[in-house]
């Protein structure tokens, strides 16, 4: 049932059937209901703009069988240390003179230490002074750390509840789907924006990609931003020679996602480089409205500035400013 303290057309009680039944429609009538739910909400040409960075890198205790960051992949990513504070700012400065609106850092932690915790609030400090939003993927956090983020400023904390229920534990083992979902209730409870989304292309099933949706547009809020990467295939992990994804199935994903959380922002994330100017257009139609910029992700290649400037000219599309982030409904 919607929550009383979202607006009536947000719906939190979505059912598998009733997402299966948009999910199947014939592609057109999907992407024509997709593009009629986005213009209700958003401005259809603006794209919001984040750039991420790997504040610390490799070395990861946890399995995920699609990661490069994994200890336990065999990928040769050697750890790195957590990086210095004034770095990371002069990163953000640069993101933000090309452009971009808000920064993500990322961590390959399976949560933080208490020893790292006054460099991270510093860079979130540091990285909203400039005047861009911040947010930060760090793993799994208790209750203080949820409070000192949010004390430090936090605007988005980003964990991925990466796929299905059923098919979480084919692809992790090291933590299960409902500790993902326990820290993002923190996480929500703390006031601070949720970012959560998952991978299409790990060998999961439609009916876990609908499975995926579902359980995020059943939050008790819907995630203010919800990242959907195409799976980029690592060397030596298990998910080195996954079958590629069917570029309309990954539409549908999209246009499935943007009718399900109408007002969340949907991010084409990452994948990009594998992607057609074409697919990446009709994810557009599909209601993706935000995504990463920049030519490296975590540790992987993205499309650079270049790239992203002559996609945006042939499609007419621009940046989002940080004044208009929010829904032109609200
Ligand atoms: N360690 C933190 C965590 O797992 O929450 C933060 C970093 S982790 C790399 C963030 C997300 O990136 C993952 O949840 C996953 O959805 C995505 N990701 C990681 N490797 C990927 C890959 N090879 N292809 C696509 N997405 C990937
Ligand atoms: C998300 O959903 N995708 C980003 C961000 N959230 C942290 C990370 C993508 C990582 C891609 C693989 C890499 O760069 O290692
Ligand atoms: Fe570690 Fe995150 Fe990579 Fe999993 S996805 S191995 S938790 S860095």
């Amino acid at each position: 049932m919607p929550r009383d303290t979202q607006p009536a057309e947000i719906n939190t009680g979505w059912t598998r059937a009733e997402a299966e039944a948009i999910y199947n429609q014939p592609f057109v009538d999907l992407l024509f209901q997709a593009q009629t739910v986005h213009r209700a909400h958003f401005d259809p040409n603006k794209i919001q703009m984040s750039r991420l960075l790997s504040v610390k890198t490799g070395g990861c205790p946890e399995d995920c069988s699609y990661c490069s960051q994994s200890a336990r992949n065999g990928s040769a990513l050697s750890a790195s240390k957590l990086m210095e504070v004034e770095r990371v700012i002069a990163e953000a400065r640069k993101a933000k003179a090309a452009g971009a609106t808000r920064y993500c850092m990322g961590a390959a932690w399976r949560s933080p230490k208490e020893r790292d915790m006054p460099a991270i609030e510093a860079m979130v400090r540091g990285v909203r002074k400039l005047g861009m939003e911040t947010c930060m993927t760090l793993g799994m956090l208790d209750d203080s750390q949820v409070l000192r983020l949010k004390d430090a400023g936090l605007d988005y904390y980003n964990h991925n509840i990466d796929t299905s229920e059923a098919f979480y534990p084919k692809i992790i083992t090291t933590r299960s789907f409902a500790d993902r979902i326990d820290t993002l209730s923190r996480v929500r409870e703390a006031g601070i924006s949720v970012c959560s989304g998952g991978i299409v292309g790990m060998g999961e099933t439609a009916g876990d990609r609908i499975d995926m949706l579902v359980a995020l547009a059943t939050l008790p809020e819907h995630p203010e931003s919800v990242p959907i990467n195409m799976l980029i295939p690592i060397a030596d992990t298990p998910l080195a020679n996954a079958a590629p994804v069917d570029p309309l199935d990954f539409v549908r994903v999209i246009a499935l996602g943007r009718i399900l959380m109408p007002k969340s922002h949907m991010r084409l994330s990452a994948g990009r480089t594998g992607m057609s100017d074409e697919m990446q257009a009709l994810c557009f139609f599909a209601g993706a409205n935000s995504l990463f910029m920049g030519d490296t992700l975590l540790t992987a290649a993205n499309p650079g500035e270049d790239r992203d400037r002559k996609l945006f000219d042939r499609l007419g599309l621009q940046p989002q400013a940080l004044q208009d982030s929010t829904d032109i409904g609200a």
